[in-house]
């Protein structure tokens, strides 16, 4: 009897301790959440933006709002053209402005003549957002839809009755073309437009103008899979730049009723809050060109490939998703060189990530939740989202080492959160093992959803990586590594005033280039040292890599015949001697000028030393900090004699607070030797401004 107790008991013993083998619990949520449909989102990583409407054909990046809809004429609007560009490039939807600031909507809305409905494409009966929702279910893409809150056009903009308008509008566009997957309010809300004919400047208070609130509600009653982006209690957020770049640290959380309530600065969303109290992931947003609007004076300005690369790395490899903008053109398709580069990237992008270099290594871990086998390190090389390598609750720092059978080289890798359950990581570097020694060489922050690293290559026998903070137990679902091909970077290329031109590239590079259009190779000249080229030239350049003999992407700077003989002449106020800054042909020095007692408008001017035919100006902004001061409206003249003065050009620089980036303006060609140019008002309150340079448009 004894002995069968005994034999019972430890029966008992032994299954019990199976079980606990057996039922480690998973860890936890921590924090604020995701819901599914911010994941499935999140999943998406990389999604096209397409701004085509009415600025289009008036080449303006912001409609005033009294545009006529019979400009909409687009000769040869192919929407599938649209979706096999996007398609082939890997990217998941298209994000269609179906009404920008001017008011015009690409559908035939109920409840406005200022449509397509209105214009000469396919005789006033097309409708743009129906023909793109047929073709991203063709291409099996998700369609998303920006509606402006703005409204320049409207009459009764600012007034209670325009939010009725809107609320209707978002109805039409949430009710009658299949599943929106995200919906998107612009930050740029209020001031100067047409109105119906006030030609005023409305201001409104944002946050309570809307009444968000209700507006939320009724969307995610209509619509509840769309994901709403932008101002409001949004489920994901601005980066805070219109430069595709998120923050290295990356938090998917935002102290939203601190921003609701007016208290966070849009700088902050680049990293998001750690304490945030709610998940709201951010969305990096760039167009391909310097503009939003297809303008063909920027058929040669498509960010190079270098850039391009950088804003994938510093975007989708930084815990956002990619909102990449292609200007649909006059003709109504994604222009031929902005196709081109996109291929471009996709190719460099599918190179880098060729083939991965961790799943075959010897994988062990210091903690493993449980020791059980459901978390164990091996997990993140299974290829499943959904297991992960997680640690004892309480333990926050952890690691886990690859082991290869031979020395393996290695320039990136790539780390995943399992973010259903919270984002925890707070700072992780990464060990390689080197000639049989650990050397360090990287040390982060956050990962979140993904996060990727370009490292300098090592020839590694093992790679770990650490987990020094987390603000949980840890929760990774993958780890890769990879040996993305050398990547050699652009030259950059200089010319100052006085037409000297000076061009870097990486240490052990060689620079090649030319003067007369063509691309330049090994055969080309070589850059030796600083030289001087006056006169108007387009320089294209490319570095190489003597060792790997590998070019970079060609390098094409263009110049308008140096500024040698420019002088300042005169300045509304400041000194004359330090407004030299403006044309010293360095874009990183600025001048600054007006101030409360030289209220604006204040101008500057120039003589170029000689006459010229010009066809335009430019304006470039300041670069440097986070309060810049930018100048709205304008007014540009020539002169030939300093004396009798023609007004070529004026209106606002749309969008330079987001964007803050050379203004082109062109007008019909002209000759001149004296150029005015006409501060008439801030970007903010103040009145001070700045100009980095000046520049003049040749033919
Ligand atoms: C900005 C807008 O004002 C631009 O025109 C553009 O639509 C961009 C995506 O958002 O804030």
């Amino acid at each position: 009897m004894k002995n069968l107790f005994l034999l019972l008991s430890f029966f008992c013993l032994l299954s019990s301790s199976v079980n606990s083998q057996e039922l480690v619990k998973s860890p936890e949520p921590f924090g604020p959440l995701p819901t599914q449909k911010q994941i499935d989102w999140q999943e998406m990583e990389f999604y096209a933006f397409v701004h085509f409407s009415l600025n289009t054909f008036t080449n303006k990046e912001w409609g005033y709002g009294d545009e006529s809809p019979q400009l909409f004429n687009p000769t040869n609007l192919d929407v599938r053209q649209w979706a096999r560009v996007v398609k082939a490039a890997g990217m998941k939807g298209i994000i269609l402005v179906a009404k920008h600031h001017d008011g015009f909507c690409l559908w035939p809305s109920a409840y406005t003549e200022r449509s397509v409905k209105n214009s000469p494409w396919k005789n006033g009966k097309g409708d743009l957002v129906k023909e793109l929702a047929a073709a991203c279910k063709e291409y099996d893409l998700k369609l998303g839809l920006y509606l402006s809150p703005w409204d320049r056009n409207h009459p009764e903009y600012g007034k209670p009755e325009y939010i009725t308008y809107f609320r209707n509008q978002l109805k039409e566009l949430l009710t009658n073309y299949g599943d929106v997957f995200e919906m998107w309010f612009d930050g740029a809300n209020g001031g100067d437009g047409y109105y119906g004919g006030a030609n005023e400047t409305r201001k409104i208070n944002t946050l309570e103008y809307y009444n968000w609130d209700e507006t939320y509600k009724m969307i995610y009653e209509l619509a509840p899979k769309t994901l709403v982006w932008g101002v409001g209690p949004a489920e994901a957020r601005w980066i805070g730049n219109e430069e595709g770049r998120a923050g290295k640290t990356n938090w998917s959380l935002l102290r939203q009723k601190d921003e609701l309530a007016g208290k966070v600065h849009y700088t902050e969303f680049m990293s998001g809050h750690e304490n945030g109290e709610k998940w709201v992931p951010g969305e990096a947003d760039v167009s391909i060109r310097p503009g939003w609007f297809y303008h063909s004076v920027e058929d040669d300005k498509v960010r190079p490939l270098d850039e391009m690369v950088d804003i994938y790395y510093e975007s989708i490899g930084r815990n956002a998703t990619l909102l990449l903008n292609l200007p649909v053109d006059r003709r109504g398709l994604v222009h031929e060189n902005d196709e081109a580069r996109l291929k471009e990237l996709v190719a460099t992008i599918k190179e880098d990530f060729k083939t991965e270099l961790l799943a075959g290594s010897k994988i062990s871990a210091d903690n493993v939740r449980g020791k059980s086998k459901e978390f164990t390190a091996k997990n993140v090389t299974d290829g499943n989202k959904n297991t992960y390598w997680a640690t004892d609750d309480n333990v926050k720092t952890a690691s886990i080492v690859f082991e290869f059978d031979k020395p393996t080289a290695i320039d990136r890798v790539l780390l995943q959160e399992y973010i259903k359950l919270g984002q925890r990581v707070k700072a992780f570097n990464i060990e390689a093992k080197v000639n049989g020694k650990w050397k360090t060489i990287a040390t982060e922050t956050t990962i979140g959803y993904k996060r990727i690293l370009r490292i300098d290559r090592v020839i590694a026998s093992a790679l770990k990586v650490n987990i020094t903070d987390s603000k949980a137990s840890i929760v990774i679902s993958n780890i890769q590594a990879f040996n993305a091909p050398t990547f050699v970077r652009m030259p950059e290329i200089q010319r100052d005033r006085n037409g000297n031109v000076t061009m870097k590239s990486e240490e052990g590079n060689s620079i090649y280039y030319t003067v007369d259009g063509s691309n330049p190779t090994t055969k080309s000249t070589l850059y030796k040292d600083i030289f001087k080229y006056n006169k108007a030239v387009q320089i294209k350049a490319v570095a190489f890599n003597k060792e790997e003999k590998i070019y970079s992407a060609v390098k094409t700077a263009k110049y308008g015949i140096s500024k040698e003989k420019w002088k300042m002449v005169a300045v509304s106020s400041g000194d004359l001697n330090s407004s030299i800054k403006i044309i010293d042909g360095n874009p990183n020095t600025d001048w600054g000028f007006g101030n409360e007692t030289n209220k604006l408008p204040q101008e500057v001017s120039i003589d170029m030393g000689t006459i010229l035919k010009i066809a335009g100006f430019t304006y470039v902004p300041q670069q440097v900090g986070n309060n810049l001061n930018l100048i709205s409206k304008y007014e540009f003249y020539t002169s030939l004699d300093n004396v009798k003065w023609t007004l070529q050009s004026d209106g606002e620089f749309s969008n330079i607070k987001n964007n803050p980036i050379e203004q082109v303006k062109t007008f019909a060609e002209t000759k001149a030797r004296y150029l005015r140019f006409v501060a008439k008002s801030a970007e903010g309150k103040g009145q001070t401004v700045s100009i980095s340079e000046i520049n003049v448009v040749e033919k």
